[in-house]
Formats: C-alpha cells, structure tokens, sequence
C-alpha cells in the first residue's frame, strides 16, 4: 500500500512541476516578458504551453493524488487492507498509460485545446482516448474502496463507518456519477470524430456534456483537501472536530448536489433555455451550503485546539494555533484564501454578475484561490507529514516548509487579485495579452503584479519540491509518525443512521440529475445533427 500511494504521488508532483514550469512563462508573458522565443523547440506557443499547464496543473497533478491519497486514508481509517492490491495496481499502470498517451500529442503540440478542449478545436484522438482511459481508472478506484468498505462491513454490522472512510467513499460516489458526462462526450463525441468515423461534431451537446463532469470535478478536488481539514487538521492543531454528524451531513449533501448544476459554466451559451440556467443557479446557490457548514465546523474545531493550547478572545486563540508546524500551517492559510474563492464562485454564479466576469481574467483568479490554493497548498501540507512517512526519513526542513507555505500564500494574493482586477477591467483570459493590439492603459498598471505574484509563487513550488527531494535523498533522521484521525466533541454516535446510508442518497442525487439535466441532454441528443467540421488553429 505504501508503494502504491507513492507511486501515485510521484506522477502527481511530476505533473505539478510541469504544470509550474509552463504556468510561469504565461504569467510573465502577462508582464511584458515574452520568454516563448526561448523555449520555441518544446513550447511551440503561448497556447500550447497554456493547455500544457490546465491538463497537468488541474487533471493530472490532482487526479494521481486524490487516487493515492483517498486509498490510503480508508484503509487507515478502515484498519483493513485494501481489497485488492493487484486491482490497485492496474489501476495505476491503466492511468499512467492513459497518461502517457495523451501526453504524446500533447507535448508534441497536436492537442492544444486547453483543458477543457472544447470542439470544434480538434485533437489527436491519442489525446481523448488517453484521458478516457485516466477515468476509467478512477472508476476501479471507486470499485476497490466499495470491496474493502463491504469487506470491513461484513465484519462490522451496525457500526458507524468511520468518518474518513466515509468522506472518501462519498468522494469517490459522486465522482464516478458524474464522470458519466465525460465519457460520454468521449465515447460518443470527441473520439469517433478525431479519428474520423463520423463527419462532424456539436459545440454545445459537447459543452453540456462536459460541464456535467466539469464541476463536480471541482469537488472530487475539493473533498479530500476537505477531508484533512475535518479529520486531521483538528488533530494536528491540538484539538478535536466540533461535530462528526455534520462534517456527514455535508459530504452527502455534496453527493446530491455537485452534479446538477453545470450549466452555470453555459449561461452566455445559446440553445438553452434561460428558465433551464436559473434552475442551476438556485442549485449552485444550494451546493453553496456545504462549504458554509464546513467553514463553521472546521473553524470551531481548530479554535478546539487553540484553547486547548491557552487561546482567548474571539479572535485572539487564532494566533495559538501550533504555526510552527507546515503541515497545519499550510493548510490553514489554504483555507483563509479559499474564503475569498468561496465568494468569488457565488460572484460567478449569478447571472447578472456572471456577464461581467465571463472569460475574463478574473475566472483564472477564482480557480487559483480554489483549485490552486485551497487544493494545492493542502495537498502540499499533507505531503510534509505523508512523504516522511511512506519513504521513513523525517522532513528535510520545517523551517523551509514554513518558508514556502507563507510565500505561497503571498505570492497568491498578489496574482490572483491582480486577475481578479483585471478581470472586472475586461481583460479576457486565455489570451497572449502581450500580443493583443487593444490592451487597454488600465490593463498596463495591473499587468506588471501578474508576473510578480507569479515569481513568489514559482519560488514556493521550488523550495517544495526541493524539500521533498531532499527529504527523500539526504534526510537521515526517522520519520515522526503520521497524524492521527482527530476525535469529535459530537461523535458518530449522534448521527441518525440514515447519515451512514448510501442508496436513498444515490437515489436522490440521480433523480436531481435526471430533473436538471434530462430534458435538455434529450432534446440535444435527438435534434443535434453532428454537422461541425474540426478546427486546428495552432
Ligand atoms: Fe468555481 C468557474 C462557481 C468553488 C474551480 N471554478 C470555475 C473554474 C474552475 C473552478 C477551475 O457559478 C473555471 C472553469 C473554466 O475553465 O471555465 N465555484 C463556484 C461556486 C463555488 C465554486 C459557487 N470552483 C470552486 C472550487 C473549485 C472551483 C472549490 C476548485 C477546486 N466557478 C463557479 C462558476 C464558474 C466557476 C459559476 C463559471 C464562471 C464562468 O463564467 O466561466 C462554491 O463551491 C464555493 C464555496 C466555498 C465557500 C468557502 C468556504 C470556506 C471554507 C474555509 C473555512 C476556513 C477558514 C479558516 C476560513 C463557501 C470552508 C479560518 C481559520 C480560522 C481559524 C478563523
Ligand atoms: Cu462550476
């Protein structure tokens, strides 16, 4: 098992450092630094190296990591072994072959569709048949922690399952529910058309079919940093979690309402109806909820620790929290961040406000806060304490973890705001600024900080891998041990059993589904004729 979830990390981090290295040259292109020329024999373009960032920034790095870490967390929380180590191990060859063969195409510029290759941008079929692949593998995932939770089930009738085994079994469910877009959209659309069995292709049944997928998929990246919030954090901090039923609650209400809601990426799109986009905007409102129950019971139980550790005052205890330790702290400024994400994503989810921010720079400020720091900076705490324990030998340096964790959270202030000004200013995003004839002078004054905030940040992901790096290489001191699942003030005990059921949850995220999304996929799927020719524009 140990092998298995470094494996998984090791793909994870490598994606991470080529989704950096090409993200930087973007952002300083922003600047007024065209670095393009330089790099000219393997980033062909500023758009090339743009879908290079996007697929192994926020596919590939989060997809490997959530596949080993959320295994682990249940077989820990399960005290059993995993089902099938075998199966485990397909799956990560299966995905690291999916991987390889879309990383073909896309390294060789014959994929440059940016990570939501929206058609009619036409790639190798390599490419759609890799990420296809990738998928798949994550539904053997979802099948190898059903077989270990029916496993430890059958062992223990009547128990609660514990709370981190729950959280990423619930994970996992709502991911394979509404991965079904993808694959759809691949199986029916994009694959058959790039390798040129069927004529044409549809922009918009394309567009539904991928947004189905494409924001749940900010959850499935979302819960498990959410996990270590709820039953590490607390721990780490020196604390308990305030309330186990309600951390459940949260979770099965993500289950219910990550996926109907997709079209709030498609209010601009014609050939929906705008009764259909209000239908997902209350939802998006609703599926805002759980953030808002997260927020109250992660708060209260880090504050648990801070005056357990002599905290006072309504705000005072912040500081006692234990700041001396980079795995916590990193996590707790991810989370600080991810509260102005929060409100940007209810910004974006308005339809009136959405007309003002659509395709500007403002939404690449809004993913960096969410899937670019409440995401990533957790993933990078929980590799300060999970990388000394698989490799055995203690972090290299606290104090350079610290160091990174804290220029990570300033250089993000300083990037995102500046897209978020921009953005309200008009600048669009996905676009080489530098090369753009109507950069307005408001635009210039702003510019300037994209590119400084993004150095801080390239800084930051350097010190980190050079501390795993070295934690894995010249690191001789043993490892401490892992953090311990924290325990709640309000425990499993308390929750009504219906909180550890699965089928009438499943029933009524597919029925929400079904209402959301049934109508319009119909009438698409029966008057589309597949007509678009395909489009290579780089
Ligand atoms: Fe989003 C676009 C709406 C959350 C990612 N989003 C995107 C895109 C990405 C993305 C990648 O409605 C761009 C896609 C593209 O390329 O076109 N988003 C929302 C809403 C939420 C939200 C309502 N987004 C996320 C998360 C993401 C993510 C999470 C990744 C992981 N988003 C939108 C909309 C668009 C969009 C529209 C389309 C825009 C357009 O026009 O294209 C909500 O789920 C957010 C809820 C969050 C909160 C915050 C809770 C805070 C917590 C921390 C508490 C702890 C603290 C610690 C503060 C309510 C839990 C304090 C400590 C102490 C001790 C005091
Ligand atoms: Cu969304």
């Amino acid at each position: 098992m140990t092998r298995l979830t470094g494996a998984f990390l090791i793909v994870a981090l490598a994606a991470l450092l080529g989704g950096v290295l090409t993200g930087v040259l973007q952002a300083l292109e922003h600047a007024g630094l065209d670095l393009y020329p330089w790099v000219a024999p393997l980033i062909r373009s500023y758009y090339h190296g743009l879908t290079l960032h996007g697929v192994l920034n926020v596919l590939v790095w989060t997809t490997f990591f959530i596949a080993g870490f959320l295994p682990f967390i249940t077989v820990r929380a399960l005290d059993t072994p995993l089902f099938s180590l075998r199966l485990g191990w397909a799956t990560f060859w299966l995905m690291t072959a999916g991987l390889l063969l879309a990383a073909v195409p896309l390294v060789g510029n014959a994929a440059t569709v940016m990570f939501t290759f929206y058609p009619p941008l036409r790639a190798h079929w390599a490419f759609y048949v890799g990420l296809t692949l990738v998928v798949a593998g994550t539904w053997l995932v979802t099948l190898n922690l059903v077989m270990t939770w029916r496993l430890w089930r059958a062992g223990h009738p009547g128990a609660r399952t514990p709370l981190p085994a729950f959280m990423s079994l619930a994970t996992f469910a709502m991911w394979t529910i509404a991965s079904l877009g993808i694959a759809a959209e691949m199986l029916v659309l994009l694959v058959p058309w790039s390798l040129g069995l069927v004529a044409g292709t549809d922009a918009l049944l394309a567009r539904v079919l991928f947004w189905f997928t494409g924001h749940p998929i900010v959850y499935f990246w979302l819960l498990p940093a959410y996990i270590s919030w709820y039953t590490l954090a607390p721990r780490q901090a020196g604390g308990r979690l305030f309330s186990d039923p309600l951390a459940r609650t949260s979770f099965l209400l993500f289950l219910v309402l990550s996926t109907p809601l997709g079209f709030h990426h498609q209010y601009t799109d014609p050939g929906i109806h705008q009764g259909w986009k209000l239908v997902h905007a209350f939802l998006t409102f609703a599926v805002f909820f759980p953030s808002l129950l997260t927020f109250f019971n992660v708060v209260a139980s880090l504050e648990s620790g801070a005056r357990a550790r002599g905290g006072r005052g309504w705000f005072a205890w912040f500081r006692k929290l234990p700041w001396g330790d980079p795995s916590l702290a990193a996590q707790v400024l991810a989370m600080l961040l991810f509260t102005f994400g929060g409100v940007g994503g209810l910004i974006n989810a308005s339809y009136n406000l959405n007309l003002v921010v659509h395709n500007t720079a403002w939404i690449p400020g809004h993913l960096h806060l969410t899937v670019g720091t409440a995401v990533t900076l957790t993933f990078m705490g929980i590799t300060y304490w999970l990388v000394p324990h698989l490799t055995g030998r203690a972090l290299w340096s606290r104090r350079l973890a610290l160091a990174q964790a804290w220029l990570y959270f300033a250089g993000m202030i300083v990037f995102s705001n500046a897209l978020h000004r921009l953005g309200m200013l008009g600048a669009p995003r996905r676009t080489m600024l530098g090369a753009a004839p109507y950069v307005q002078p408001e635009w210039r004054a702003v510019l300037p900080l994209v590119g400084v905030g993004v150095t801080i940040l390239f800084v930051a992901a350097l010190l980190d891998f050079l501390n795993l790096v070295l934690t894995v290489t010249a690191s001789r001191a043993p490892a401490p041990a892992p953090p311990e699942f924290a325990e709640a003030l309000s425990g499993a005990d308390h929750a009504p059993a219906i909180l550890d059921r699965w089928r009438p949850w499943l029933a009524l995220a597919g029925l929400l589904i079904l209402i959301a999304y049934g109508p319009n996929l119909l009438r698409l799927a029966l008057t589309t004729p597949l007509i678009t020719p395909g489009f290579r524009v780089w």
